[in-house]
């Protein structure tokens, strides 16, 4: 019989639509669904269970899941058995430790026998070794940031995003400790035929992720002008370029990447180039 590999992922809550959204992407046909325990994908020899985020590592480390989708802040704090696979570069955020907005706060050593309130005991205590500070952790497993404000803890470490959580309970961000996306993980000693499936969908994601970081990019140049704009759009090789009807014009069609895009575009333009358009890619094999 073959082997089917077996990926946990989220059941309910933010890591849950993007994780689901990525698999589809790569072309995994299945049922998602919030009632279920588990989905066969149809045309992938691969099912899915959704689970509860925190207990995705130990199913890792139990082999009942091959594979997961989590959040690197769970990860680490858990410290089960596991390898990180891959960065997702989705629900980034940071955990970071925050005070009342009154109180003054200079460097950790602030934090001198105060009490912290937070879900991540493990890592907050990793900081405060490293940082030399000797403070009382207070684990609690949901509301953190509501602890100061009760009398609970002097001060919290928690999960942000915008911050605004923070914001509206009186908080102010004093030290990132740790910043976090979604990551893949495997247990440890794959059997072989299970790796290979592994590195199928490694393969994928990376296909689909370069496509989300770069555009396809067509545009209309003098003939004359074609050296230099080359020069700013090197393309996957180098860009195409095809005689346009009018004389001595053509269109170049390269790839730019997201990040420099804008700053591609105006030297583009500065150089002679007219008529871009600008096309996403669905996916992009390297
Ligand atoms: O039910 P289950 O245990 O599976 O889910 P959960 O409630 O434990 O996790 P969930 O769905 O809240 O988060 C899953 C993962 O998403 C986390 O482990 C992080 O890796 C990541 N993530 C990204 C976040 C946030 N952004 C986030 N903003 N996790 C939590 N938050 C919370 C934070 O705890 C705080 O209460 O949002 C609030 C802060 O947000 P801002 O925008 O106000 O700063
Ligand atoms: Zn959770």
């Amino acid at each position: 019989m073959t082997q089917k590999l077996k990926i946990a992922i989220q059941k309910s809550g933010r890591l849950q639509e993007q994780s689901i959204k990525l698999l589809r992407e790569c072309g995994f046909s299945f049922s998602g669904g919030f009632s279920k325990l588990k989905a066969e994908v149809d045309n992938f020899p691969a099912e899915i269970l959704f689970l509860r985020d925190d207990d995705i590592p130990q199913y890792i480390e139990d082999n009942v899941a091959d594979i997961g989708i989590i959040g690197e802040n769970v990860f680490i704090e858990k410290q089960k058995a596991g390898d990180l696979i891959l960065k997702l570069g989705f629900a980034k955020c940071r955990l970071s430790i925050a005070i009342p907005k009154s109180e003054e706060y200079n460097d950790s050593s602030t934090l001198n026998n105060k009490k912290i309130a937070t879900s991540y005991p493990i890592i907050v205590q990793e900081f405060l070794n490293k940082e030399g500070v000797n403070a009382e952790i207070h684990e609690i497993s949901g509301s953190v940031e509501i602890a100061p404000g009760i009398g609970l803890a002097d001060a919290v470490c928690d999960i942000v995003s915008t911050g605004s959580t923070l914001l509206t309970n009186g908080l102010k961000e004093v030290e990132t400790i740790l910043k976090s996306e979604a990551i893949l993980i495997a247990s440890k000693n794959l059997e072989s035929e299970k790796q290979e499936l592994l590195d199928q969908l490694v393969f994928r994601i990376n296909a689909v992720n370069a496509a989300k970081n770069n555009k396809y990019l067509l545009l209309n140049a003098p003939n004359d002008a074609i050296e230099e704009i080359t020069k700013v759009l090197p393309g996957m090789k180098s860009p195409t370029v095809t005689p346009l009807q009018e004389e001595g014009w053509s269109s170049l069609h390269s790839v730019v990447n997201e990040n420099d895009f804008w700053q591609k575009i105006d030297e583009l333009k500065s150089l002679g180039a007219q008529g871009i358009l600008v096309i996403p890619i669905e996916k992009m094999i390297l």
